[in-house]
């Protein structure tokens, strides 16, 4: 699944992708060689990433006055800030809070593409909920059907990509991604909705379960990758006791959502980007190259988590950095990336922000990083500097508290 291409950019010198860096921090003898490495090349993307945004007309005066916060992906860092999630959040206490998947058409950095979203937002909904709530989520499934007649039933093939089920990533519930509910045989089946059904899904907060940021997305074998790599994700926020805290319940909140989109051309529409294989294609290409249009390309691991032709990293639905491959038989497949503009945020002076931040992203590791010294009469006072962030994970229980203040 990880026949990838090294990911230009982040990592010149050695070459590795960030995920090979985690796994050799995790190695012991090389933990703090590797680290620091890390932070060196993020400093360094994220200083060009800077200069770009501020000679992309981010003026003195308004530099003066912004606190900002570099959030990166697969290969550098974006000097980003985002307006706060305006969508109306859907809480769980107590009502059935409605989720509903289905393609999404819309433009990507001037790209016609064909998304998958919740209820039409990427990324999804903001579910809120608090320590001992019923959460009661209806999960209906408008995506159209896919035929996976030639499918031979490996289950990392992927298949179905028309259906889907939801996990709640993170909460302490019982397990609800098998059948029957709350089983723990290992061999049990996955829960499936299948185009045009509706699932219920109940449930029960512990009263005791912590607070933090946690999220949402389909976890159905053979469509996962296709379907979280196409939008859908969202956030879920437990809101408990030490969201009242006098302090932290003022402080402004601001979740920061990070997606990864991968996109083939449309074999049926011209000038359509999606992920979503011509029937049947993908069983040519797992594990070898991607056929499109008839032809195998040099794109590697097929239609799973492999190399995409086009690759866009959001932040709260907006692209701030892509990878494209060339595809052409013959040509190179080296990724090029390319920084897309920022997204900046503005503290006031004395301002304390809490930021949440989720990696809903496929594949990779999200380095952040927090600039003491953004702007120019301006200094950060981050709690955490720079971390790393992995898929599936959410700055939770490390939340960030940033605040700014006048030298
Ligand atoms: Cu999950």
């Amino acid at each position: 699944m990880s026949d990838k291409s090294p990911r230009q950019g982040m990592t010149k010198k050695s070459g590795k992708s960030l995920k090979e860096k985690r796994v050799a921090k995790n190695a012991k003898s090389a933990a703090k060689d590797s680290a620091a490495q890390v932070r060196t090349e993020i400093q360094e993307h994220y200083e060009s990433a800077r200069d770009a945004a501020q000679s992309g007309g981010v003026g003195a005066e308004e530099a003066d006055r912004s606190a900002v916060v570099a959030l990166g992906a697969a290969a550098a860092p974006a000097v980003v800030g985002c307006s706060k999630n305006s969508d109306a959040a859907a809480t769980g206490h107590g009502d059935w809070v409605e989720l509903e998947t289905a393609m999404k058409e819309t433009t990507l950095d001037g790209h016609q593409v064909r998304l998958r979203a919740y209820n039409g937002k990427i990324p999804g909904p903001l579910i809120e909920a608090r320590p001992g709530d019923t959460l009661r989520i209806r999960l209906k499934n408008s995506l159209p059907p896919y035929d996976s007649s030639a499918w031979t039933g490996d289950h990392n093939v992927p298949h179905g990509l028309d259906a889907t089920n939801l996990h709640v990533h993170g909460l302490d519930v019982v397990p609800h991604i098998f059948e029957p509910v709350g089983t723990s045989d290992p061999l049990a089946p996955q829960i499936v909705v299948g185009p045009g059904e509706t699932k219920e899904y109940v449930f029960e907060l512990p009263a005791d379960h912590p607070p933090g940021f946690n999220f949402y997305h389909p976890h159905k074998h053979g469509s996962t990758s296709a379907q979280v790599g196409s939008g859908l994700a969202g956030p879920i926020i437990i809101r408990g006791a030490i969201d009242e805290v006098p302090e932290i319940k003022a402080a402004r909140e601001i979740v920061l959502a990070v997606q990864d989109i991968g996109l083939f051309p449309s074999e049926n529409d011209p000038g359509v980007w999606q992920y979503l294989p011509v029937q049947n294609a993908i069983w040519q290409t797992f594990g070898g190259f991607v056929t499109i249009f008839g032809k195998r390309t040099n794109l590697r691991g097929g239609f799973t988590t492999g190399d995409y032709a086009l690759h866009y990293f959001l932040l709260n639905g907006e692209p701030f950095f892509k990878e494209e491959h060339d595809y052409t038989p013959g040509k190179e497949t080296e990724p090029k990336g390319t920084q897309l503009p920022v997204q900046r945020f503005t503290i006031a002076p004395g301002e304390v922000v809490r930021f949440r931040m989720l990696n809903g992203a496929t594949d990779n590791m999200m380095p952040r990083l927090v600039d003491r010294n953004a702007g120019l009469g301006t200094s950060i006072t981050p709690l955490n500097e720079i971390s790393t962030v992995t898929p599936g994970i959410f700055a939770s229980s490390c939340w960030t508290e940033i605040t700014s203040s006048r030298w």
